[in-house]
Parts: C-alpha cells; structure tokens; sequence
C-alpha cells in the first residue's frame, strides 16, 4: 500500500472508512519506521497488484489442465508460469506453488513423506528452528517424532552458535530418521548443505530443506543452493524472495513430485489462492532479473555490515555474527536484566521495528527471551546501504544503553522518520 494512495483514490476508503482509516494509518507506520524484522520484506506495486486483482474471484480446484471447476484457462497459463519461473529460479525440476503459506508447505512435505509416528530430525525452535519443525504444538510435532539437534554451545569454540554437524551426524545414526530438516528460522550462517545430505544418506533419510528465510539469496546465489543435496525443499515467498506471503514446495525427483503435489492439494488444501499465485509469478519474474542478485548482495553487505557496526559498540552477537541477512543480539551479557519482550518495545518506541527471540540456551520463556533479532531485506529493498547500517547501530546501541529513556526515543524516532522520508517505499 503506498502512501502516495490518498482515501479518494482507494475504494476502501469510499466504502468503508473504519478500515481504510487503519490501512492509511499502517502504510504510514511502514513508511517512517525501520522495518528490521529478518522475514518481512517491501513488495513490489506489481507484486500488490496481481494480489488485489480480479483473481481472489476464482475456484481452480487442481492443477493446470486437471481442474475441478469451467473458467479455468487463464488461471491454468498463469499456474504453469508461476511453476516455470520457480523451475528457472531455483534451477529445479518440479516446483509446487498453491502452498498458502511456509507452514503449509512444510505440513504437506510432511504428508508427502512421512506417515504419523515417524521420527525426524531438526532445530528446535528456541534455538532457531521454527514452529512446523517440530513445536509440541504444532501438527509437525503432534503428529510425527521431533529428534532435534543442537547448535555448538561451547563459547570456547571458534564455532559455538553454528550447527553442531558432528552431533548431527550422531544423532541421525542413533534415532535413524525418516527425514532430517535443515533451514531455520534466526540461524545466521551459512548452511553446509553438502555435509547434511552425506548425513542424510549415511542413515537412509530424506533431505529437507526450509529455506524460507534465505530464499532470495539462494535464488541469487549469494547463499550456496540446497538443490543437488537436497530432497526436497520448502520456502516462503515473502522473505529474502520478495512476493507475497505464501509458500512453494520444490524437488528434483519425480515420484516425490507426485506425493508433493497430492499432498498439497487434496491432502491438505482446497482452493489454490490464484491472485496470490499470479502475484508469485510476478515476483519470480522480479527474481529473475539481474537488478535482483545485486538486491540480494546488498541485503548481505548490510548485514554484514550491521553486524560489525553493533560489534564495534560492544553488542553480543549469537554466533559471533552473520553470513546472510539475519543478526541475533545476544542481551544476556552486556543487559542481564532486559528481555527481549522489553528491548523490542524500546526499539519499536524509537522507530526501529524489530521481535523478541530466543538466544541459544535460552532460560527464559518464548514470551519473554532474551535476544533481539534483526534483518535487513527490508531496510534494503527501500535502498539503505552499509554506511546507513552504521547509523542504525548506533540507533539501536542508543536505546539499548538509554533504559527505555522517552526522550532518547522521542529523539531517534524524529531522526529515523526523516532518514525514511530520503528512501520511499516501492511503487
Ligand atoms: N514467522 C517467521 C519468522 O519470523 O521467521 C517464520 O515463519
């Protein structure tokens, strides 16, 4: 929603004034914020569009040129265009695009290999996995058998805060699961995915790869890609990637295709949302693009360079710092008595919108932890650059150190919400 659309010109506003008055209100929120948040991203006016167009009409129950409704033609060209170009993108053979969401492609992946009762491997979610990996309360761990494996926790170790490969490899030959996850949620460096299937094929299991927050990079390759080792692999499309918010199912291998797309839809989904296909279409085709690998670079330079900036004012950084687009700031040391919940309050207070999260070995609970996390394709996608992410650290650094101080917020607000006025939202 840009904020150049005045209430005149949207008929939401002509409509219905309750609601337009708080999209208007958001769409200024994002505009004179820092949206930090490492899995929300700007989209493209091309990318809002095709989600608003006349294609949220539409039933097209199946897949392109076996479907269960008439009037369904266009929206089999557009299916099979979206599939292309995540084919292309990825450098994959086959490609699912009606998952409505990540948690959606990883329950159907699921479905697709596993029956209820099996084991699998993964990260648990307070050290960076993510809910459909496993959570007790989540189907993924209701239904099926969570082994997870941990992160190096030694803080003598060179490594602490990366996945503990050997552990990995010792747990699969213990536990023998069906599938081993890899991809995370708050995990900032890079994934060995070469070691994980020499893991994967030394125990007989399946490679799964979610890669829903390193989508972008891989599809650019600045971060190495899964394909060639893994089985199958499960994103988002809204993070690094840029288009809507969705999911998409992808493989090499036929026969995994066919379970894929069964468990998709009939096995868990209905109706495919056609406007939000067309509108991943529309970012794969952005994808595609060359203006993109330089996107995805940057989104790493200011990563990295954000990482030192907070480095250099004395943060704790989990792992030591970041291969890709994610910073998790480790409050424990330099603030033992400031929670997460409470950092992310200050910062949002100060203009700078970030989310709690658990550190690794986390004491405290998920509702409170003590770790902030940070990204950056946001910030990115509006055009910021290294030298900015010195500024921001400093921002961060400043509220952080201020104990909630109204004014120092007040203040960095002001500042913030004038750099932003430099760097407009896509159009
Ligand atoms: N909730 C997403 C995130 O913030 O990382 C993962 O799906």
């Amino acid at each position: 929603m840009s904020t150049t659309t005045t209430p005149t010109q949207n008929p939401i506003a002509a409509t219905d004034p309750e609601i337009w008055q708080l999209v208007d209100a958001e769409s200024k929120r994002q505009a004179t914020t820092l949206e930090m948040i490492a899995s929300e991203n700007h989209v493209s006016a091309a990318v809002m569009a095709a989600m608003g167009s006349c294609l949220t009409n539409k039933y097209a129950e199946g897949y392109p040129g076996r479907r269960y409704y008439s009037g369904t033609g266009f929206y089999d060209e557009i299916e099979q265009l979206a599939i292309d170009r995540a084919c292309e993108l990825f450098s994959c053979k086959f490609a699912n695009v009606q998952p409505h969401s990540g948690a959606n492609a990883n329950f159907a992946a699921f479905l697709a290999l596993m029956q209820p009762g099996d084991t699998f491997m993964s990260v648990v979610l307070s050290e960076g996995g993510h809910l459909t990996h496993g959570s007790p309360v989540n189907v993924s761990g209701l239904w099926f058998k969570p082994v997870h494996y941990p992160l190096v926790k030694d803080e003598s170790r060179k490594d602490c805060g990366y996945i503990d490969y050997d552990e990995v490899a010792r747990l699969a030959k213990e536990c023998k699961p069906k599938i081993i996850m890899c991809g995370y949620s708050a995990y900032p460096r890079t994934i060995d995915f070469k070691r994980f299937r020499e893991i994967a094929d030394s125990c007989g299991a399946l490679l799964v790869s979610d890669i829903a927050h390193i989508a972008g990079l891989v599809a650019a390759g600045v971060h190495p890609t899964p394909f060639g080792h893994a089985h199958v692999v499960t994103t988002t499309t809204h993070k690094t990637l840029r288009g809507p918010r969705g999911g998409l199912i992808m493989t090499n291998d036929p026969e995994l295709a066919k379970a894929i797309n069964k468990a998709v839809f009939p096995g868990c989904q209905g109706g495919p949302l056609m406007h939000i296909i067309a509108a991943k279409a529309v970012s794969f085709g952005e994808a595609l693009k060359p203006q993109f690998k330089d996107y995805a670079k940057r989104i790493v330079a200011n990563g990295k360079a954000l990482a030192a900036a907070l480095t250099k004012r004395g943060q704790k950084l989990s792992s030591g710092g970041t291969d890709n687009h994610l910073v998790l700031v480790d409050l424990r040391p330099n603030f033992p008595d400031l929670t997460g919940k409470q950092a992310a309050t200050w910062l949002e207070n100060a203009g700078i919108v970030t989310n709690m999260n658990t550190v690794p070995n986390e004491q405290r609970s998920p509702l409170q932890t003590s770790g902030v996390r940070l990204g950056t394709p946001a910030l990115t996608t509006r055009g910021f650059n290294e030298s900015h992410m010195d500024q921001i650290a400093g921002w961060i650094d400043r509220v952080l150190r201020s104990n909630g101080n109204e004014a120092t917020a007040k203040t960095i607000r002001a500042d913030i919400a004038a750099l932003c006025a430099k760097f407009p939202m896509p159009h």
